[in-house]
């Protein structure tokens, strides 16, 4: 039984020219629509060669034409597929004559193909998501990663979970209904155990979960410093292109600069930034270094660039330790790699060194000697992170999926309340309807990740951002 009952229809090529453009139509009136348009229904599954009739049975156009009958199909309702000409103006003129066959057929919204396919249970919402995120990839890591999570890689992780916490709830609510006499009663000792070993899980999945949205949205880094370091001409090194303006005078940056590069099929968003002194009597400077700290306070991983040889009076400077605690207190905490820049002037080896557990990197940002060393430690150090936390579980690189920031939030306030149940575990040392509450609170939070217990604002928003035709 499918969920919806109207018909919709979208064209699902892009916009222009192409070869073939497809129109995808989904609903209950199908057969009657194929049979109008078609002069028949097609065979289910067969693509066959028909003309495409106009409302007096003229030929309008030839297509190639697939049906696929419910429940065998992506939304689980009949589809038909059209294939015509891929011309703008050809495959109007056959919506429009589509939209003439039937009273209930309508344009479909953006997405509502794959939300029908959820609503029938056909896939869950990460699958969903993960087909929106396939379509939107900007790397192909990310590519590769929505594709493990559409066929259900990531689900499958937080379904091994969430079945522990199945069982640990009907431990807990037999434990709280029956007494010691009627049923037999696990010891305290192993709920305590499966109890972290649930925790352990759920947190090691927000580490893994948090690579996955890192994946998806790219990787923020932000180049921060004191004046004239070489924090402009560190980007336009990185980003291949002279993008920033590059002066002896200091403060020459006032705006933040974005550009995004692939660096071994991950995208990294670069930001270049004002540089940050104590104190500045130019307004506009002043106004530079606010959108400095807030581009620190949002980004992945921070590039603090020096130049070893500055003699300046250091007064006035800022130093990372600051930065650091500044961060801190807003609860972030970026990766930092500190960049010694002019090894041309200081003749500093370029390499990596690590000194009191900072990764060091010497190189000439002006002449782009050492910035390939760079580039290829900010891509290994995220692989090798992605793949330490999914080596629990999966071999290397079959593992990474994607994933957003809704998974991430709940994944977190899952873990808070599994912390709390752990809490009243140890501190009423039996198990008790706190205890118990907790753990169905942490499980409701893990089941709106596959869209249940989801809010229909949420559905409609989360499906608003596809694109017409998915
Ligand atoms: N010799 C040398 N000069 C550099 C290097 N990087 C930057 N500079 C110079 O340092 C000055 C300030 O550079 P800029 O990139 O604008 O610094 P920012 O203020 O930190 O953005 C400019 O004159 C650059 O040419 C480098 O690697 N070697
Ligand atoms: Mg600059």
């Amino acid at each position: 039984m499918s969920y919806t009952i109207d018909t919709v229809v979208a064209i699902s090529t892009p916009p222009g020219r192409g070869g073939i453009g497809i129109i995808r139509i989904s609903g209950k009136s199908v057969p009657e629509i194929a049979h109008k348009l078609l002069g028949k229904i097609p065979n289910p599954r067969k693509a066959e060669y028909l003309p495409f009739l106009d409302t007096d049975g003229s030929i309008l156009e030839q297509v190639i034409a697939l049906f696929f009958p419910e429940p065998n199909s992506f939304t689980g309702e009949n589809i038909l597929e059209i294939h015509g000409h891929g011309g703008q103006i050809i495959l109007d003129i056959l919506l429009e004559r589509i939209l003439k066959t039937s009273s209930d057929i309508r344009i479909a919204h953006p997405g509502e193909f794959t939300k029908r396919a959820f609503l029938n249970n056909k896939i869950d919402l990460v699958q969903a998501e993960a087909i929106a995120d396939i379509i939107d990839a900007t790397s192909y890591q990310a590519a590769k990663s929505a594709s493990n999570s559409l066929q259900g890689i990531f689900s499958r992780k937080i379904h091994i979970i969430s079945e522990q916490l199945t069982n640990l709830r009907m431990y807990a609510e037999s434990s709280i209904d029956f007494s010691e006499d009627e049923i037999s009663i696990i010891p305290y000792e192993d709920i305590k155990k499966k109890l972290r070993n649930i925790i352990n899980d759920v947190q090691k999945m927000y580490k893994s979960t948090y690579h996955g949205v890192l994946l998806r949205e790219g990787i923020k880094i932000v180049i921060a410093g004191k004046p004239n370091a070489g924090k402009s001409s560190l980007f336009n090194a990185l980003v291949g292109i002279d993008r920033a303006i590059i002066s002896t005078i200091s403060g020459t940056t006032r705006d933040t600069l974005h550009e995004c590069v692939q660096l071994n099929g991950i995208a990294f968003h670069i930001t270049d930034t004002a540089g940050l002194q104590k104190k500045s009597d130019n307004e506009i400077e002043q106004i530079g270094m606010k959108r400095t700290w807030e581009e620190l306070s949002n980004s992945d991983h921070i590039l603090w660039v020096i130049d070893p040889n500055d003699k300046t009076d250091k007064e006035h400077d800022i130093t990372l330790e600051h930065v650091e605690k500044v961060l801190f207190c807003k609860n972030k905490k970026p990766a930092i790699t500190i960049i010694h820049n002019k090894s041309d002037l200081t003749k500093n080896k370029i390499g990596i060194s690590i000194i009191n557990n900072y990764t060091i990197i010497t190189l000439s940002a002006l002449f782009d000697d050492g910035t390939d060393l760079l580039k290829e430690y900010l891509s290994n150090n995220i692989k090798f992170q992605i793949q330490e936390d999914y080596s629990y579980n999966l071999a290397e690189n079959q593992g990474n999926f994607i994933a957003r920031r809704r998974h991430l939030d709940a994944l977190e306030k899952s873990s808070k309340y599994l912390l709390s149940a752990q809490t009243q575990l140890l501190s009423a040392m039996s198990i008790n309807e706190l205890f118990a509450e907790d753990l169905g609170l942490a499980h409701k939070e893990l089941s709106k990740i596959f869209g249940k217990c989801t809010p229909d604002d949420l559905l409609t928003r989360i499906f608003s951002t596809f694109c017409i035709g998915k």
